[in-house]
C-alpha cells in the first residue's frame, strides 16, 4: 500500500496531460468545423466557386488515376461525390486537430498547419475551372476564423489548466477555481462547437445547391437562333491591350445590389406578366426557350460608368424578343412603363416603347457568349434592351414584367436619386497605350466609343487639342461599341492625349464634365503621356 502511494500522483498527472492533449485535438477540430463553415457561407454568398472543400474533392479527382475514379463511381454510384467531400472534410479536421495539439505546445504552431490547409484550398480553388482572385476568399476568411476560434478555446484550456495546478507556495488551488474555469471551457467548446456544426452543415446545403444549379448551368445547351448578328470580320482590330470587341463573360463587369447572388434552377424559374395588360401571361424557362429565340449583339453600360471606366462590356446575347412577350398579354391602352421584378426584388422601370419598338431587340436574354447566362449576370433569366443603361433596363434574374407608368411606379434607384429614364450617352475611352510613358516614333492610340442604338459615325484623337480622325472598325450595327486606332507620331515631350466621338444622329460628345448621377457621366478622356 505505502508503496504505491508515492506512484499515484504521477500516473494522475500524465492522464491530466492526455486529457489536456485530447482537448487540443478536439479544440483544433472544432476551429476546422467552424473554418469550412465560413468558407462554404462566404462561397456561397460572394464565390460559389470559391468553397475550398469541394475545390480540394475536384483536384483530387483530377489527380487520382481514371481506373480508381472509375471504380470510385461503379461502386458509389451518385454517393460519389458526397463520400469524397466527407473524406476531404475528415482530412480537415484531423489535420486541424492536429493543429490544436501542436498549437497548445507552442504558439503559431498551428497557425501554420492552418496555413497549410488554407494553401491546398487555395491551390485547388485556382486550378479549378472557374478560378478568380475573389475565390479564394472564402478560403484565407474561412481558415482565419478557424484558427481564431482554436486559440479561443485554447486559452480557455489554458485558464483552466492554470486554476488546476496549485498555485506556486500554497497548498491546495482555491477550489472554486478550477470548476469555474472548467465550466467556462466546457461551455465555450460546447457552444462554439454547436454552432460551427450547425454553419457548416447550413453552408454545405447550400453550396450543394449551388452547385447543382452551376452544374446544369454549365452542361446546358443553348438552342439555334432562328436569327443571328453575324460579327463582321473587321470588328476588332486585334491591337494588344485594347477590349476585343466580344467581351468575354469572365471579364464582364458585374453591378448589383444582391448580397446574395440569386440561385435559381431553371425549373424553378418563371416569369409573370401583369398589371395594364389584357391578359396575364406566366412562362415557364422551357417554354421560353422553346420560343423563336434571337441572338443579338448589344453593348451593356453601367450609369455609375465614369468617363474612361471600365463598367461596359458588349456581349452576344441569345433570347426572346420582349415585345413578342408583352403583345401576348395585350398591353392597354395609357401604359408607358415596365417596371421589372428580379428574384432578390431589385426593379428597374424601362419605357414601354422601347420594349415595344420592332426596330430594337430587347430581350429576355437566356445566353451571354454563346453559354447560359452566368450565376453572376442572371442566370437563368435577364432582360438586355439595347441604347439604355444597366439600371433602368437589364434586369438579372427577372422573374416579373408588370406594365404600368412612369407615374404609378419607379424602379429601384429612381427614389435614390438618379432618374427615372436612362438613356445612354455618348462616350468613347482610351484603352491604349495602358503605360503613359512611351518612346518616341509611331504610338497606336486605340479605344472603344459607344452610343448605343444610335451609333457611333467619328472617333476624333486630340494630341494637345489638335484633332485628328481615328480609324474605326466595323460593328454588328449601332448597339455596340466600335473600337478605334489612331496612329500617332509621338515627339519627346509631355502630351495630353484625349478622345471625343460622333454619334450617327451626327451629335458630338459633349466635354462638359458631369458625374453619373444622377444619368450618366460626361466629359472626353483624357490622358496625359510622356514620350521619351
Ligand atoms: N437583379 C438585378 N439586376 C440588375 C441590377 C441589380 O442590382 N439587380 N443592376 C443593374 C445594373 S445597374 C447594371 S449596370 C447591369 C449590370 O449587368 P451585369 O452585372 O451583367 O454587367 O445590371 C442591372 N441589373
Ligand atoms: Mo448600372
Amino acid at each position: 500500500m505505502t508503496q504505491t502511494a508515492p506512484r499515484a500522483e504521477p500516473v494522475a498527472a500524465s492522464s491530466a496531460a492526455e486529457v489536456r492533449a485530447g482537448w487540443g485535438w478536439l479544440c483544433g477540430a472544432i476551429g476546422g468545423v467552424a473554418g469550412m463553415a465560413v468558407a462554404d457561407l462566404t462561397a456561397y454568398l460572394i464565390a460559389p466557386a470559391g468553397s475550398p472543400v469541394a475545390a480540394v474533392g475536384s483536384m483530387i479527382i483530377d489527380l487520382l488515376p481514371a481506373g480508381l475514379v472509375n471504380w470510385g463511381k461503379e461502386t458509389l454510384g451518385t454517393a460519389d461525390k458526397p463520400v469524397l467531400l466527407v473524406i476531404v472534410a475528415l482530412g480537415v479536421l484531423g489535420l486541424c486537430g492536429l493543429a490544436g495539439r501542436l498549437e497548445q505546445r507552442r504558439r503559431y504552431a498551428g497557425g501554420l498547419v492552418f496555413a497549410g490547409v488554407a494553401a491546398i484550398g487555395i491551390g485547388a480553388v485556382l486550378t479549378g475551372d472557374q478560378a478568380s482572385l475573389d475565390a479564394i476568399v472564402p478560403t484565407v476568411l474561412g481558415l482565419t476564423v478557424g484558427y481564431l476560434v482554436l486559440r479561443l478555446l485554447l486559452s480557455r484550456l489554458a485558464d483552466w489548466s492554470s486554476a488546476t495546478a496549485p498555485a506556486a507556495g500554497s497548498e491546495t488551488a482555491d477550489p472554486l477555481e478550477p470548476t469555474l474555469a472548467r465550466r467556462s471551457f466546457l461551455i465555450w467548446t460546447a457552444v462554439v462547437g454547436t454552432v460551427a456544426i450547425a454553419s457548416a452543415v447550413a453552408g454545405r446545403l447550400l453550396i450543394a445547391t449551388a452547385g447543382a444549379v452551376e452544374e446544369a448551368r454549365s452542361r446546358f445547351r443553348l438552342p439555334i437562333p432562328t436569327r443571328r448578328d453575324p460579327i463582321p470580320a473587321g470588328a476588332d482590330l486585334g491591337v494588344d491591350d485594347l477590349s476585343p470587341y466580344l467581351t468575354p463573360n469572365a471579364d464582364f463587369y458585374r453591378i448589383d445590389t444582391a448580397l446574395q447572388l440569386p440561385i435559381i434552377a431553371a425549373a424553378d424559374w418563371s416569369l409573370t406578366v401583369t398589371g395594364m395588360v389584357e391578359r396575364e401571361v406566366t412562362i415557364s424557362f422551357s417554354d421560353l426557350i422553346a420560343k423563336p429565340l434571337v441572338e443579338h449583339v448589344t453593348t451593356l453600360t453601367c450609369v455609375s460608368n465614369e468617363v474612361g471606366g471600365d463598367l461596359v462590356g458588349n456581349a452576344v446575347w441569345l433570347g426572346y424578343p420582349i415585345r413578342e412577350l408583352l403583345a401576348q398579354a395585350g398591353v392597354q391602352a395609357g401604359a408607358d412603363m415596365v417596371l421589372s421584378t428580379s428574384q432578390d426584388g431589385w426593379t428597374a422601370g424601362t419605357p414601354l416603347s422601347v420594349l415595344t419598338d420592332p426596330d430594337r431587340q430587347a430581350l429576355l436574354a437566356v445566353g451571354m457568349n454563346g453559354e447560359a447566362l452566368p450565376l453572376e449576370h442572371g442566370y437563368p433569366v435577364r432582360m438586355v434592351v439595347p441604347g439604355l443603361y444597366g439600371y433602368v433596363s437589364a434586369t438579372k434574374w427577372v422573374r416579373q414584367l408588370k406594365v404600368t407608368t412612369f407615374d404609378a411606379d419607379q424602379g429601384y434607384w429612381t427614389p435614390l436619386g438618379w432618374s427615372a429614364k436612362g438613356p445612354i450617352k455618348t462616350a468613347s475611352r482610351i484603352d491604349v497605350p495602358r503605360r503613359h510613358t512611351v518612346d518616341a516614333g509611331q504610338v497606336v492610340v486605340a479605344g472603344v466609343a459607344w452610343d448605343q442604338h444610335t451609333g457611333i459615325a467619328k472617333v476624333e484623337v486630340g494630341i494637345d487639342d489638335v484633332w485628328h480622325a481615328a480609324e474605326l472598325a466595323e460593328a454588328t450595327g449601332p448597339d455596340t461599341w466600335r473600337q478605334w486606332l489612331y496612329r500617332w507620331d509621338a515627339t519627346p515631350g509631355t502630351h495630353e492625349v484625349a478622345v471625343r466621338a460622333t454619334n450617327a444622329d451626327g451629335q458630338q460628345q459633349t466635354a462638359e464634365l458631369a458625374r453619373p448621377d444622377p444619368d450618366g457621366a460626361t466629359g472626353w478622356h483624357t490622358v496625359t503621356i510622356s514620350v521619351r
